[in-house]
């Protein structure tokens, strides 16, 4: 028996990237103890309510990290290191169309899936994939070194894999292979000593700084670990105040007086970190640069397929209207645009079929046999829960790689881009990604399953 199960092996590493992370960008440290600071502060001011969404243990202990990287194999590799950390892809992320500037990338996160393992340790990774055959950046000539830089170099050593698939095999590991795989897993993230090829890394840098940050140089490592406060006005407030330079929005859905729904970022500046570099005549210099920041989320309910199909209409409306009235603060036109459009409590997302919740068995009994979900709640025969939502919006991902580069990069819209979905990075992976929507409609389901006996279908499903 593996004295080390996978649970304990991602609760290790989750404390081990940000004890690494800390060291290396101690305004990390700054942004979680803000971040505490204002969960205990909310916690105080909203009791109970303020735990809706999740035990304040649960809120302030949880992160999720970024890496990037910069092919197929590369991908797989680490898909097995999550592996073993029980963390499997979930959703498909297309950034490069997402985004203004040049981001060349696809994304996934790694996640636990079930309930029950996100809340014993919710430690996930967004995990970024360079498509270095998209014309749209990187013309045949540049692509052909890129991959032949990349195709040269090992994230990840042998040994880490092997430990890794031996803990998928085992369930986890004994004693000192745990030591082992979290030591290697942990250096395979930090940020290399290994002197940057400078010319190299400028001519990616030209393109694209996310390219430059993956494609110009030879090792991998964390962008940013990221947690999660339970008011990130607030927290943005404070961070400001302690003349942290924040970036100029919080992605996502506006600050409004109805529930907190799907996912709402923003981002302290890239700061500079020194790094070597090779210079043409290959001497070795000092220099900087600004590739890694720190981030913060807050967390709100997932939402079902029609409820995104609103969210995106309001997003629609809201740059409508701001290409009218270019002076007012997005955030001011969204929370006015949300209020007309979104039901305002989580009962009016219930009965309009918009979010997830699970179910339980209330105390009350049905007004009549053939009620729907909403009316069960209402007759107080079913509590419901909100679901709360797990994963990424690309165009909250694409704001917070955009507004942390320092120039646009190019990107030749004559040329057409390659397509990239979940399909094909399941085929790279060699695993399904799961689709997030799947994932919240089973959890909804099963609870209704198991609250009646006979389970009326919630409304988005009779759609
Ligand atoms: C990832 C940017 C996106 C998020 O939480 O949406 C992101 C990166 O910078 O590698 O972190
Ligand atoms: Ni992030």
């Amino acid at each position: 028996m593996p004295k080390v199960g996978q649970t304990q092996l991602r609760a290790a590493f989750a404390r081990k990237m940000a004890e690494a992370y800390g060291r290396e960008v101690p305004a990390y440290n700054t942004l979680v103890q803000v971040a505490t600071g204002v969960n205990a502060d909310v916690l105080a001011r909203d009791g109970a309510g303020a735990e809706r969404l999740g035990s304040i243990d649960w809120i302030t202990g949880e992160r999720h990290g970024a890496i990037r990287v910069g092919t197929p194999a590369e991908l797989r590799a680490v898909s097995r290191v999550f592996a073993a950390l029980g963390m499997s892809p979930v959703g498909f992320y297309d950034l490069r169309d997402a985004a203004r500037s040049a981001v060349p990338v696809v994304s996934t996160a790694f996640r636990p899936v079930d309930a029950v393992e996100l809340a014993r340790c919710p430690f996930r990774m967004f995990t970024s994939l360079l498509v270095t055959d998209d014309r749209r950046f990187f013309d045949a000539d540049l692509q052909s070194r890129l991959d032949g830089f990349l195709a040269r170099r090992g994230l990840f050593p042998p040994e880490l894999i092997a430990l890794s698939d031996k803990a998928v095999a085992l369930g986890g590991l004994d004693a000192h292979d745990a030591d082992q795989f979290l030591e290697s897993a942990t250096v395979a993230f930090e940020l290399s000593a290994e002197p940057v090829d400078r010319a190299w890394y400028a001519e990616l840098d030209r393109v694209s700084a996310v390219a430059a940050d993956i494609g110009g140089v030879t090792t991998t490592h964390i962008n940013h670990l990221t947690p999660r406060v339970l008011d990130i006005d607030e927290l943005y407030r404070r961070m400001s105040e302690r003349g942290v330079v924040m970036i100029d929005d919080i992605q996502g859905p506006p600050r409004w007086h109805g529930p907190d729904v799907l996912l709402r970022q923003t981002s302290f500046r890239a700061l500079a970190e020194q790094r070597a570099f090779r210079e043409l005549d290959g001497s070795v210099s000092r220099g900087q640069l600004r590739v890694r920041f720190g981030e913060v989320e807050s967390r709100g309910i997932a939402l079902t397929p029609a409820g995104r199909d609103r969210y995106d209409a309001m997003t629609v409306e809201v740059d409508r209207r701001l290409a009218q009235t270019p002076d007012v603060a997005r955030q001011q036109v969204a929370a006015k645009v949300w209020a007309e459009q979104l039901p305002a409590s989580e009962d009016g997302l219930l009965r309009e079929g918009l979010a997830f919740f699970t179910f339980r068995a209330g105390d009350r009994a049905a007004s009549s046999s053939a009620a729907d979900v909403a009316t069960l709640v209402a007759d107080g025969a079913l509590v419901a829960t909100p679901i709360v939502y797990e994963d990424f919006l690309p165009r909250s991902a694409a704001g917070i790689f955009q507004s942390n580069l320092t120039a646009e990069g190019s990107k030749d819209v004559a040329q057409v881009g390659v397509a990239r979905d979940a399909g094909w990075l399941s085929d790279v992976i060699g695993q399904p990604v799961a689709d997030p929507t799947e994932l919240y409609a089973g959890q909804q389901q099963a609870s209704l399953d198991a609250a009646l006996p006979h389970p009326p279908r919630p409304p988005h499903l009779t759609r």
